[in-house]
């Protein structure tokens, strides 16, 4: 590293001497200093892609800083000692500029980047004597590994890299033995959990937000800002089945904020950023919405709005009053609660009927995708976390009305609980009381202890083990850790150091879609 430092300020040396006095040309530093890691294209090579849309809010001083100081545990070098502070003004500026033209990436171009490991070798059963269904993944964003973590004694099976920025819950095959990782500059990795061994990646889109699985296992579908697709992969070998483009009725663009899969209804669910409609997308010729019988089972006048088109990959358009980029559903996936992130409210809307069927009060940007639910004296309700404010709504999914709304002490990301947890775990991500635990009791709704292990640092999102009788919470910081607690006693049982842990993924807890987890 030092070598290539040291290359890099006799290049820039010769290269970037400019006249007395002239700005600098942040197009030109880029081109010589930065495009061999991210590309003449600034979409990504051996370092992520450098666009507005990856950039999201490292932009002005943030992003200068970076270029500056560099990034730890990583191959980006600080270029504080090679260019001046206007120079690297000049090409964070660039930087934030969008793309000349936009990028073509379909099928020959994704395909074009699949990998698929020589050395990997399918075993005929797990490689280790833990209990298969019972592996948590914890993904640390740190250094860009995924840690395979023994779900009884926590022992690490292993320790792979991932691509950069994964983002979303990775996806489980069905049977839980392969799992796909997703990052955010759209490279899908496949890793077998029997073997322990990655199995190869593709880049699947050049901006993407997550993935899904199909009831079947057979195809992965891959939500993309940019392009403006979906695109659906063989699960199998990594290859390309399908990229939808996505355009409203009127023709305009839309930006796939998040793919959901749909097991019952045999369907992935698409939530669109700029046009008010849902897509479904059929994965099975026979899905219920793509049935003929399905369309004449339900209210005259209905039809319009049900699928016109039939076959794997058909796809549905229901019709919304507005944008919707966040959902979550109730557990036969007949009903979706809907908001917009900048909304006042949620929507639920019918899948069966394509229709809005209410509205919900859910001030504070709820963050839907982080609900949960579970029966409470007979009745079942969902809980969702807002992250603008200190509360977490919890609603009757029957009549939909607003049962209570719990106060916290700032606004929460992830909520989380399980079948065998007495409690909701809800994060405190950030606010003066940022990195407490609200622990909440799933019958009387009341605040039951507020536990505070690391004050002041991000602790936040919880996994349980198969059975719920372990939480394990990530202390979300670069030398950060991830806590295994009682979940019974409230007790610290051990702590297991890791690079910046998020998200924590139990096999078992994924493939059943356990009430208390996100699917
Ligand atoms: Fe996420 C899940 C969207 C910012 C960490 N996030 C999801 C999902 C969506 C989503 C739609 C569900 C996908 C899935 O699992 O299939 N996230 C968004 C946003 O729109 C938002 C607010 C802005 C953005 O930049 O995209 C956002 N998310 C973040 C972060 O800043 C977090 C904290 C750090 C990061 O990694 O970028 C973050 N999001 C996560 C994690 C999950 C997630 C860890 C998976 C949770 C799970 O338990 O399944």
């Amino acid at each position: 590293m030092i070598r290539r430092i040291a290359s890099l300020s006799l290049l820039a040396g010769s290269l970037l001497a400019h006249p007395a006095h002239a700005a600098p040309d942040g197009a030109t530093i880029y081109a010589d200093l930065c495009a061999s890691c991210h590309a003449e294209t600034r979409l990504g090579g051996t370092g992520p892609a450098l666009i507005p849309e990856s950039l999201g809010r490292l932009k002005g001083e943030k992003l200068m800083t970076v270029i500056a100081q560099g990034r730890a545990m990583t191959q980006m070098p600080a270029f504080r000692g090679t260019l001046s502070a206007e120079e690297i003004a000049a090409v964070a500026e660039f930087l934030g500029q969008p793309l000349p033209a936009p990028p073509v990436w379909d099928a020959g171009a994704i395909m074009a980047t699949r990998s698929l490991r020589a050395d990997y070798q399918a075993t005929p059963a797990p490689v280790f004597d833990a209990d298969p269904m019972n592996i948590t993944l914890v993904v640390e964003t740190g250094d860009s590994h995924i840690s395979v973590l023994n779900g009884d004694t926590f022992a690490v099976l292993d320790r792979f890299e991932t691509p950069f920025a994964v983002h979303g819950g990775p996806k489980f095959s069905p049977d839980g033995r392969f799992v796909f990782v997703m990052s955010r500059d759209g490279w899908v990795q496949k890793y077998d959990i029997w073997s322990l061994h990655e199995v190869g990646r593709v880049r699947a889109g050049l901006n993407s937000r997550n993935i899904a699985m199909s009831h079947d296992g057979k195809w992965l579908a891959v939500a993309n800002y940019l392009p403006a697709t979906l695109t659906i992969l063989s699960t199998d070998d990594l290859s390309v089945a399908k990229v939808l483009q996505v355009q409203g009725r009127d023709g305009r663009e839309s930006r796939v904020a998040a793919v959901y899969q749909a097991p019952q209804r045999k369907s992935f669910v698409l939530a669109l950023k700029d046009v008010p409609e849902i897509w479904e997308v059929a994965t099975d010729p026979d899905a219920g919405p793509f049935h003929d019988g399905f369309v004449h089972s339900h209210e005259a006048g209905m039809e319009e709005s049900l699928a016109a088109e039939k076959g794997l990959f058909a796809r549905r358009r229901i019709d919304v009053t507005a944008p919707l980029d966040d959902f979550f559903f109730d557990p036969d996936y007949r009903n979706l609660i809907g908001a917009n992130r900048e909304g006042e409210t949620g929507v639920v809307v019918n899948l069966d009927v394509g229709r809005e069927i209410a509205t919900l009060p859910l001030p504070g940007m709820p963050h839907l995708g982080s609900g949960i639910s579970w029966v409470r004296q007979g009745r079942r309700v969902m809980a969702v976390p807002h992250l603008n404010e200190g509360r977490i709504s919890v609603i009757d999914m029957q009549d939909w009305s607003l049962v209570k709304t719990i106060e916290t002490s700032g606004p929460g990301f992830f909520l989380r609980s399980h079948d065998g947890a007495p409690q909701i775990w809800a994060d405190v991500f950030t606010g003066p009381h940022k990195g407490e635990m609200h622990l909440i009791d799933k019958e009387t709704l009341d605040l039951v202890a507020v536990i505070s292990p690391e004050p002041g640092k991000t602790v936040a999102h919880t996994e349980f083990t198969r059975d719920g009788s372990r939480a394990l919470v990530s202390i979300w910081e670069d030398d950060g850790a991830v806590i295994v607690f009682d979940t019974a006693t409230r007790q610290e049982l051990m702590r297991l150091p890791m690079r910046k842990p998020s998200g924590k993924y139990n096999v078992w807890n994924k493939i059943t879609f356990e009430d208390g987890t996100s699917h």
